[in-house]
């Protein structure tokens, strides 16, 4: 387990928290769950017309290779009822590497850190509760500057209903 790896969840289908916690249970015994950030309630972006989302960040540890890790992540997508829409569109399940190490690695479909995460607010909030002083590799920059540059309106704290 010496890879240190943080990983998106997100859902807007379906039973959105129980998804959530269905992916994080589903993760072990090829990763170590670490820390669980909060749960969030976000708008969805992208793709206006969808129901809101619930967004999570775990930090995990994983002895799986980048490629691997990939490849599992997807397979359990599929697992716990994932269907193919359209970019951006609804899903019951998402499961995105935001990070892995260090590592600084390009080659589609694989592209760490995450191309897109210093622009979402709903991977940079509940990141910086669990990883504020996280230096992203490629920007040079801390999580915590990284979310002054996002807009987090609307982003809150999912209690449940
Ligand atoms: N995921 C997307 C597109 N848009 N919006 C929110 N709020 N949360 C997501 O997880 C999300 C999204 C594509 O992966
Ligand atoms: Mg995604
Ligand atoms: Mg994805």
């Amino acid at each position: 387990m010496d890879h240190v790896v943080y990983l998106a969840l997100g859902s807007n289908l379906g039973n959105r928290l129980a998804n959530l916690k269905n992916a994080i249970s589903n993760l072990t015994p090829q990763m170590d769950v670490e820390e669980k950030s909060p749960v969030y309630e976000t708008p969805p972006w992208g793709h206006d017309d969808q129901p809101a989302f619930l967004n999570q960040v775990v930090k995990v540890e994983t002895y799986m290779q980048p490629e691997a890790l990939l490849g599992h992540l997807k397979r359990l997508e599929v697992v716990l009822g994932r269907k193919p829409t359209f970019q951006n569109g609804p899903r019951v399940i998402d499961l995105d590497i935001l990070f892995y190490d260090d590592l600084v690695l390009d080659s589609p479909p694989l592209v760490v850190p995450h191309p897109r995460l210093h622009q979402r607010a709903f991977v940079l909030v509940p990141l910086n509760d669990i990883a504020s002083d996280l230096v992203h590799p490629v920007l040079n920059r801390p999580i915590s500057e990284l979310l002054l540059d996002v807009d987090r309106l609307n982003i809150n704290e999912y209690k449940g209903k």
